[in-house]
């Protein structure tokens, strides 16, 4: 009984001040989502059970080999034969067996928590491959290497790989998924703070697995909208409505340098105006006449050498073919023919 008390009173001490020193540790980096709190809580429990059975178990070892040593006339003693002892052994079986459910039970109810949906989430779909990460944001139509996301906001990743098995992982996220090739799995963040940070690949894939690094900002709702708009350059004239052509279409007009010699309220100018060019009826060059629809006014700017207005030189450059896209020429054609 001695002993017992003796060997308790410096575990409970030595625990309890090695518990203290652990949770002064930095083990983690920065939290910077919402679901690293509940995760490094865990983290942190498991740490302080584990630090009291080290000390535990060191601590009886130790003691042992001071209290029960070989003393000065013991030399030729023979210790006590114990055979086994029912209590204690029940109590080492039936303490870890709950302390095991119980951390079990902590565990699901913390992955519930973390990937349950949000109403509002962002999704975006992940695609791995050797050796890099590439992001799609379906519903805004942006593709991207780089993963941004807004602050505050629960994003649904959505993952797959293209060849071998690659894993998701992003230390500061603390959450972790494997991408696996031929179905998809999904992971929830809800960034937490602003940043730069590092996707890494967590599953060894082939010969260049340790730079398989993406990069992931989290930036303020304002920047996010931003970048979006930035990205979702439309490519298609069918994704504009048509006062949004004509706009684009005035622009263009002015950056590719058209306004130097089209006059828009029917000045003179080196070519012809246009102002109430669309469907009127052109006389060329050649003295034949033609109406300017949209397919005449499509030639006339990628290629002007087709025919010539009367009365014009046949100077205008050709080379816009090359430098406007198809987009450009729809919207100038559609701001030519907003000018009537
Ligand atoms: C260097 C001067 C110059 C520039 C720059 C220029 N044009 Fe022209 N453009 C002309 C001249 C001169 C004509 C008339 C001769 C001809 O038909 O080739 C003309 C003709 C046209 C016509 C047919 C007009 C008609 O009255 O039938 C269209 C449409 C047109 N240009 C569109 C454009 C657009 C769009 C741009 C810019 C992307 C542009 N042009 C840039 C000089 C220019
Ligand atoms: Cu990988």
């Amino acid at each position: 009984m001695k002993h017992g008390i003796r060997v308790g009173v410096i575990i409970a001490v030595v625990s309890a001040a090695m518990i203290y020193w652990m949770r002064t540790i930095p083990w983690m980096p920065v939290q910077a989502a919402q679901e690293a709190r509940p995760i490094d809580w865990l983290f942190g429990l498991h740490i302080d059970v584990i630090t009291f059975l080290y000390v535990l178990v060191n601590g009886i070892l130790i003691y042992s080999i001071f209290a029960f040593r070989r003393k000065k006339g013991e030399e030729n003693a023979v210790g006590a034969n114990i055979h086994g002892n029912t209590k204690l052994e029940i109590a080492w079986t039936v303490i870890p067996l709950i302390t095991v459910l119980f951390f079990a039970y902590l565990g699901t109810i913390v992955l519930n928590d973390i990937s349950a949906a949000a109403s509002d989430e962002l999704e975006v779909n992940v695609t791995a491959r050797q050796w890099s990460w590439s992001f799609a944001y379906p519903e805004e139509g942006v593709n991207s290497t780089e993963l941004y996301l807004p602050v505050g906001r629960k994003v649904k990743l959505t993952m797959t790989s293209e060849d071998v098995i690659h894993s998701f992982w992003v230390p500061e996220f603390r959450v972790k998924m494997d991408t696996v090739p031929g179905i998809t799995t999904t992971l929830r963040i809800t960034p937490s703070e602003e940043g730069t940070y590092k996707v890494r690949c967590a599953e060894l894939c082939g010969t260049a697995h340790a730079a398989m690094l993406g990069t992931i900002r989290v930036v303020s709702q304002e920047e996010f909208d931003q970048w979006l708009q930035g990205k979702q350059q439309p490519t298609s004239p069918d994704e504009l409505s048509e006062e949004e052509l004509v706009a684009l279409g005035e622009s263009t007009a002015k950056a590719a340098g058209c306004l130097a010699c089209h006059s828009i309220d029917g000045s003179p100018s080196v070519g012809p105006t246009w102002k109430g060019l669309y469907g009127s009826e052109r006389e060329l060059a050649n003295g034949a006449t033609v109406v300017a629809d949209e397919d005449y006014l499509r030639e006339s700017i990628l290629d002007p050498r087709a025919k010539t207005v009367a009365g014009f030189p046949d100077i205008m450059p050709d080379n816009y073919g090359e430098t406007l896209s198809e987009l450009d020429v729809a919207a100038l054609i559609a701001y030519i023919r907003s000018l009537k």
